[in-house]
C-alpha cells in the first residue's frame, strides 16, 4: 500500500454503477483515489478517465496489478465477468469490494470461495449496498430489538421504472431479487429455506420478452415469511419498500421522502427514478466503510460466504421461474474459515 492516507483503487468495469463509484471516489470518499481504470471499451474508459484525474487506463486487470499501481480494487463489471477479474484480485492479495452478484452460480461462486481461502485471509466484501441504508438499520434494530414482539412477516416491494432490452426473464431473480435475498437473511436473523415464484396478470408494457411482474415467496428457517413484489415496468419511478409485520405493530420503510407539493387541488411526492439517489447515502456509507476496513485490512460488510448463500439462492429462484411450488434451498455446511468471522456491519 503506498500510504496509509490515500488508498489507490482501481476499478473495474467503467458502464454506469463503475462510473458512479469513479465519481464517488473522486468527489466524496475521504482517504482513497482512483488509481486505475480498468475497462475494455475505448470510448467508456475515456468517460470514465474525465472523472477522475490522475487514473490510468488498463484493458485488463492483469496490466494494472503488474504496473503496481493497485492497492485495492472495486468489481463493477457485469457478474459473468466477475470470477476472471477476482480470481487475479485475490492473487494479488488485494482487498475487492465486488459489485452483486459475487458470481453468476453457485459452482463459480465455490470457486471463488476457495481462492480466498487458499489466500488465509478474507478480501472480499460483496456490494449488497441495502445493508448500509439507514432505513434498514433501523428497521433491523427494530426486529433485534424485539420492542414490537416477535417478526412473522416481511412484505417487500422491488419496482423500477423499465429495463434495458438486455435485461432477461432470469435476471429478475439474478439482477434484482438478488437484493432481498441478501438483507431479507440479514434483517430477519435467519436462512432461506425455500423459493416460490408466482405470476401476476402480465404487464402489456413490459419488454416483450419478459414475463413480469412475479411474486416471490420465500420462507425463512424462523418461521418467517417473506413475499417480495418483483415489478421492472412500472413507468413511474423506482420503489423499494418493505412492511415488516411483528406480534404487536407494522413497520414500514422505503415510502417516497422527496418534495411534497400541494397544488391544483392535488398532493404530490417527489418519487425517485433509479436505484442511484434512491441508495445514495448507503453507496456512500458502503464505500466509505470498505476503504477504511481495507486500510485495516479487513471487510466491513457482506462476505464472500454472504455471496455464495445469495447465488444458492439465485439458482433456486431462477429454477422456481419454470417450476410451480416451492424450490428448496440448500447449503452446504459454513467452511471454518468464515464461521468464525462476523465483520462490522454484516
Ligand atoms: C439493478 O441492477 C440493481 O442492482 C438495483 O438495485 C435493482 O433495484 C434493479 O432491479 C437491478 O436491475
Amino acid at each position: 500500500m503506498s500510504t496509509i492516507a490515500d488508498l489507490r483503487v482501481g476499478v473495474v468495469g467503467a458502464g454506469q454503477m463503475g462510473a458512479d463509484h469513479i465519481a464517488r471516489l473522486t468527489n466524496t470518499i475521504a482517504g482513497a483515489s482512483v488509481s486505475a481504470i480498468i475497462e475494455p471499451d475505448a470510448g467508456r474508459a475515456a468517460a470514465a478517465a474525465a472523472l477522475a484525474p490522475g487514473a490510468q487506463t488498463f484493458t485488463r486487470i492483469e496490466d494494472a496489478i503488474s504496473a503496481g499501481v493497485l492497492d485495492a480494487v472495486i468489481i463493477a463489471t457485469p457478474g459473468q465477468f466477475h470470477e476472471p477479474v477476482l480470481l487475479p484480485a485475490l492473487e494479488a492479495g488485494l482487498p475487492i469490494l465486488c459489485e452483486k452478484p459475487l458470481t453468476q452460480d453457485p459452482e463459480s461462486s465455490w470457486r471463488v470461495l476457495e481462492a480466498e481461502q487458499k489466500g488465509g485471509k478474507q478480501l472480499i466484501q460483496v456490494g449488497f449496498m441495502r445493508r448500509f441504508d439507514a432505513q434498514y438499520r433501523r428497521l433491523r434494530e427494530l426486529i433485534t430489538s424485539g420492542t414490537a414482539g416477535e417478526l412473522l412477516m416481511l412484505r417487500a416491494v422491488h419496482r423500477n421504472p423499465s429495463v434495458p432490452d438486455s435485461y432477461t426473464q432470469e435476471m429478475l431473480i439474478t439482477d434484482s431479487v438478488v437484493h432481498e435475498f441478501d438483507v431479507v437473511p440479514w434483517l430477519a436473523g435467519a436462512t432461506i429455506t425455500s423459493v416460490e415464484v408466482k405470476y401476476a396478470k402480465r404487464n402489456a408494457l413490459s419488454p416483450d420478452h419478459l414475463r413480469e411482474p412475479v411474486l416471490v415467496l420465500f420462507e425463512l428457517d424462523n418461521g418467517v415469511l417473506v413475499d417480495v413484489e418483483m415489478n421492472v415496468s412500472v413507468q413511474f419511478g423506482y420503489q423499494v419498500a418493505t412492511e415488516a409485520v411483528f406480534q404487536k405493530g407494522v413497520a414500514r420503510i422505503g415510502q417516497p421522502e422527496g418534495l411534497q407539493l400541494w397544488q391544483d387541488a392535488k398532493f404530490q411526492i417527489d418519487e425517485h427514478q433509479s436505484f442511484k439517489t434512491r441508495f445514495k447515502q448507503a453507496y456512500d456509507v458502503e464505500v466509505q466503510d470498505w476503504v477504511d476496513a481495507a486500510k485495516q485490512g479487513t471487510i466491513a460488510g457482506p462476505s464472500a460466504w454472504d455471496g455464495y448463500k445469495v447465488a444458492v439462492a439465485c439458482a433456486a429462484g431462477v429454477q422456481a421461474l419454470k417450476t410451480s411450488g416451492p424450490v428448496p434451498v440448500e447449503l452446504p455446511e459454513i467452511p471454518a474459515f468464515y464461521a468464525g468471522a462476523v465483520p462490522v456491519g454484516a
